[in-house]
């Protein structure tokens, strides 16, 4: 039931936008107990693995129910959601307690999927305690995941850290937590170097709002070392933040943030649909191929059409 919901709420026909609409409205009232945890990290450098083994360990030793959504990037080219990351995550999918849920890349916008908020709404409404969201690991729009969680972890491998400049740096600055993976393939002084260097790079940054101290672990999800330090820090991130207040703050502050994104993609939609917009779009982009009108100009003419279009109905 919970993934036709997913699927319902991803979907973008208009048709079902209602339907979807009053999903969403029953099960508002249910959600926002869960701790949503974002998961970075550059492609390939272990995100899933880690949830497979983390999200294990919670279920079965400290009783907690996750729900996991992943946007898988391998899935893009076939459409298909299936394999990729579900294969990665065999072991807590099929545990009583836990539900994945793997979506291709393609439906994504900025490194998660276009229904991340909604599909986490339907996640804690089924019962879901701990939602982990990964991200498809590239781009700078990764970082727009913080606007969907209350804690981003960060992972990473030791010989990585010279990309610290730019998109790496963004990550970083909004991250609750830097993991270090894959100790068992590194050599422990690499490890450690690296470890130095990523805490180096931490207290560069300024204070957080949430008076947070993110901290640098590592771990191995294959030999699943190093996972309770981490459950532990998560607990007392959980805990500072709900007595703080800043929990609430922040996740007000999302919903600002999820309304403004809602309405842009709305007047997109409605100035995509417009007949006038689309048949003078065509002529329009002949014009400015052809250098006979400027492109802001073009883009002023059509807005004006939109406008004058709705001010008649
Ligand atoms: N040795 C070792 N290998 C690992 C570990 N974690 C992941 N791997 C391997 O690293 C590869 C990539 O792992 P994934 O979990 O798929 O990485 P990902 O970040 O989810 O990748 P994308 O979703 O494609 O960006 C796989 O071959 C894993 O088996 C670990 O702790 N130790
Ligand atoms: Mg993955």
């Amino acid at each position: 039931m919970l993934a036709r919901g997913i699927t319902l709420v991803e979907s973008a026909q208009t048709g079902r936008r209602e339907l979807a609409q009053t999903l969403l409205d029953a099960c508002l009232p249910l959600s926002g107990k869960a701790i949503r945890v974002g998961i970075s990290g550059a492609p390939g450098v272990g995100k899933s693995t880690f949830i497979e083994a983390f999200g294990t360990r919670l279920v079965s030793s400290e009783n907690r129910r996750v729900a996991v959504l992943a946007y898988d990037p391998a899935s893009e080219r076939t459409g298909g959601s299936i394999l990729g990351d579900k294969t990665r995550m065999t072991r807590l999918a099929r545990h009583p307690n836990a539900f994945v849920r793997p979506t291709p890349g393609k439906r994504r916008s900025g490194g998660v999927g276009g229904a991340t908020r909604q599909s986490i709404v339907l996640c804690e409404a089924a019962g879901y305690d701990t939602i982990f969201v990964e991200t498809v690991g590239s781009g700078q729009a990764e970082t727009k995941v913080s606007d969907m969680v209350d804690f981003l972890m960060l992972l990473t491998l030791p010989g990585s850290g010279d990309e610290l400049q730019g998109v790496k740096r963004g990550v970083m600055e909004e991250a609750d937590m830097v993991v270090l993976t894959k100790e068992d393939a590194h050599s422990p002084k690499a490890i450690r170097l690296e470890a130095r260097r990523m805490k180096a790079a931490l207290r560069l940054f300024p204070a957080r709002e949430s008076d947070w101290t993110p901290s640098v672990y590592t771990c191995s999800a294959q030999e699943e070392s190093g996972l309770d330090i981490i459950s532990k820090d998560l607990g007392d991130y959980e805990q500072l933040v709900k007595t703080s207040g800043y929990l609430e703050k922040r996740r007000r502050r999302q919903i600002g943030c999820w309304l403004r994104e809602t309405l842009d993609a709305h007047l997109l939609d409605a100035v995509r649909a417009d007949p006038r917009v689309s048949s003078l779009l065509a002529e329009y982009e002949e014009q400015a191929a052809r250098h006979e009108i400027g492109v802001t100009e073009a883009a002023d003419l059509l807005l004006k059409a939109f406008r004058e279009g709705s001010e008649r109905q």
